[in-house]
């Protein structure tokens, strides 16, 4: 039996399951913990849907997105317990933690750092998303995927293959994309959602992120910071900023894209994004982070300044070991 087939036939078995993904949660984590939950619901079985911390305001408007809680309750238990998108323990920020001895951990994940914590493990760094990889568990298991199930998928594959523009937009998932749309997935509401319902003091906070760019000297490397005393003079936190490196990868000639977003003035988060070959969990994983070859991420404990150095002399070194390698090509 495969590894999908036994999680196929664990949820089939299952009378109720909890449905969560990482914390700091993107579009992927949530629309495929949704689409689960809702299928699974509408298949008669009790479900619950978690997720350890608050949803970014984009994703809100999800199908669904009501019926979020961020923590278990105490005393309330599941047969099964679904986990999404998420490469490790730690990263279910506790939510498993007063989960009932006998109850099945499947650990559905498409990261390919995944730690296999789970007591079924489906994972498959080449699906686009935790999305593809429900639509799949819905299909092989016939579980019922109506429009609310698809629009929620369909949002998590736009999302994690950057609107059908990175490698992983493979035939597979624009055919599951395309399936989803089959099925009702409601393809304009969700751009509105995802790329159309800005807080203007979001942009504010963009722009005093762009206006702090630079470039290393060679132009392969360029950055920005998102400093705290941005974010309260905008009056929102980090949770707004996830695409914000994408404009800097966006610059013709750069190879690595890196944010520096402050958490507090001594604890940052750094986001990284590259293209093609060139795998930035090598340099996330340097400090300890990790995440997908073209967009990875760290946390740092440190000030900003200090942080910035170490990370930049580690891109640097990065870049000139991947050019010893395309000059042995
Ligand atoms: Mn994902």
């Amino acid at each position: 039996m495969s590894d999908l087939e036994r999680v196929i036939e664990t949820l089939r078995a299952a009378p109720s399951v909890a449905v969560l993904a990482h914390v700091s949660p993107d579009t992927d984590s949530i629309g495929a913990t949704l689409g689960a939950a809702l299928a699974l619901r509408e298949a008669g079985k009790v479900t619950g849907v978690y997720n350890a911390d608050p949803l970014p305001p984009e994703l809100l408007s999800l199908p669904g997105a009501s019926d979020l809680r961020r923590e278990v309750q105490s005393g309330q238990t599941y047969a099964c317990y679904l986990v999404l998108d998420t490469s490790n323990l730690e990263r279910t920020g506790g939510l498993l933690s007063g989960r009932p001895a006998g109850a099945v951990v499947l650990n559905v994940d498409h990261h390919a750092s995944n730690s296999r914590f789970g007591d079924v493990n489906w994972v498959e760094p080449e699906a686009s998303s935790a999305g593809e990889m429900v639509y799949r568990i819905l299909r092989r298991g016939g579980f019922p995927i109506g429009k609310t199930v698809a629009t929620n998928l369909y949002a998590a594959i736009l999302a994690d293959t950057g609107s059908f523009q990175y490698g992983n937009a493979t035939p597979e998932s624009l055919r599951v994309a395309a399936d989803l749309v089959e099925c009702g997935a409601a393809v304009e509401d969700v751009a509105r959602w995802l790329f159309g319902s800005r807080d203007p003091r979001e942009w504010h906070l963009l722009s005093e992120a762009l206006a702090s760019l630079r470039l290393s000297r060679d132009g392969r490397v360029a950055w920005i910071e998102v400093t705290c005393a941005a974010q309260s003079r905008a009056g929102l936190g980090l949770e707004v900023s996830e695409d914000f490196v994408n404009y800097v990868r966006a610059i013709r000639g750069v190879e690595i894209a890196i944010a520096f977003k402050e958490v507090s003035p001594t604890t940052l988060k750094v986001s990284f994004r590259s293209r093609g070959g060139l795998d930035v969990t090598r340099l996330a994983g340097r400090f300890g982070g990790g995440g997908h070859r073209n967009a990875a991420g760290c946390t740092l404990s440190g000030e900003l300044a200090e942080a910035r150095t170490r990370v930049l002399e580690a891109a640097e070194a990065y870049l000139i070991s991947e050019w010893g390698m395309r000059n042995a090509d």
